[in-house]
């Protein structure tokens, strides 16, 4: 097989939509840019006022990058899962407080996000702003202002580009209401510097899914790439019907190392800032015979030495505006990982692409 062919019938849709990231990220973050609705977002800022980023899945995981995102440029901000929000609402947003809720969803209909945007609006009087990727859905109908990445929406079930996409428009927020120039303009070039990478990477992704076999999964990381590494467990879960777990990279050895050993793929998200750290730990779980995977930005000959696959992403963008180029890796891992298993990752079993409640 052709690991780039989507003309094949099993995850065409999600293999096409994941090798669209780069092109899809500069539509959505010129159309993003130039539309209305996000001046009028960028004027929602309060001072002291806290973000609350709410979603489900993997919204859910967006919300806890992009609140990374904006906790680095100085804003105080905090990922929920909407459900905190409808059923412990004053644990989750302590009365007292201010807040300003965005509300995460791509398909604007899941039934948690709808409800929590309405009870926000309604019942705690904030304006709350919306990010999707439909147009016309009751999120919008519930909350002050829509953020549109239309061109994000996928066919497939499972969220690939809409996560990064809408990773990169609310990293462009943050960076906007906080007047941090540097990374508005590493955002928009990561786009053309992530291209590259899709040259070779589904590939050897691909050569390494169908070497080895395994029978769960670990991913591990820090900081801003907690909310990614996140994704990938979902992604790997949702597309290959695969164990597979997130810790963060140093609690790996308080307990879950037990596992450590061939049979399950540790995959390793390290960041620039707890680059050895990270490298330690990879070293020790090489150690005690764990298979491994590493993703980072350039990477040594120790990292080389330790890891069965190492993917170096190469970027010159500084560290925060990486993330979203860390979870591609991750996302066709997933896809590969479900078609040697026989599977469709368009349409993973007992999955639909939004969850309405009755
Ligand atoms: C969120 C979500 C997806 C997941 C699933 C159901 O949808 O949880 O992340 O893959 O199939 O819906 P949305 O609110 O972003 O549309």
């Amino acid at each position: 097989m052709n690991p780039t062919d989507i003309s094949t019938e099993y995850g065409a849709h999600t293999l096409s939509e994941i090798l669209s990231q780069p092109q899809c990220w500069s539509a959505c973050l010129r159309q993003l840019a130039s539309s209305a609705e996000f001046q009028a977002a960028v004027k929602m800022a309060r001072p002291g006022a806290e973000w609350i980023l709410a979603g489900c899945g993997t919204s859910h995981y967006l919300a806890q990058a992009a609140a990374s995102a904006f906790n680095q440029v100085g804003l105080a901000a905090r990922a929920v899962p909407a459900s905190e929000i409808l059923l412990y609402p004053a644990l989750t947003l302590p009365p007292g407080r201010d807040y300003v809720p965005i509300m995460i969803s791509r398909s604007g209909r899941t039934s948690e996000v709808v409800r929590a945007a309405r009870l926000l609006e309604q019942q705690r009087n904030l304006r709350t702003i919306a990010i999707t990727c439909a147009d016309g859905q009751p999120l919008e109908t519930e909350s002050s202002l829509t953020l549109k990445l239309l061109d994000a929406d996928e066919q497939s079930t499972v969220m690939t580009r809409s996560f990064t996409s809408m990773l990169l428009g609310l990293q462009y927020l943050a960076a906007q209401v906080a007047g941090a120039k540097d990374l508005a303009h590493s955002l928009i070039s990561l786009p053309e510097e992530t291209a590259p990478l899709l040259e070779a990477l589904p590939q050897r992704v691909h050569s390494f899914v169908e070497a080895r076999s395994f029978d769960d999964c670990v991913f591990l990381a820090q900081g801003p790439l907690f909310g990614i590494a996140s994704e990938c467990m979902l992604k790997v879960t949702e597309s290959s019907c695969t164990y597979a777990q997130v810790f963060h990279s140093l609690e790996f050895r308080h307990g879950p190392r037990s596992i450590a050993g061939p049979e399950t793929l540790l995959v390793f998200l390290i960041s620039e800032s707890s680059y050895d750290a990270e490298v330690d730990l990879l070293e020790e779980m090489k150690k005690l015979g764990a298979a491994t995977m590493v993703i980072a930005n350039e990477v040594d000959e120790r990292v080389r030495k330790a890891a069965d696959l190492a993917i170096e992403l190469s970027l010159k963008v500084p560290e925060y505006a990486r993330p979203a180029a860390y979870t591609i890796a991750g996302q066709l891992y997933g896809v590969y990982n479900g078609l040697k298993k026989g599977l469709n990752p368009d349409s993973p079993r007992n999955l639909s692409r939004v969850v309405v409640l009755e």
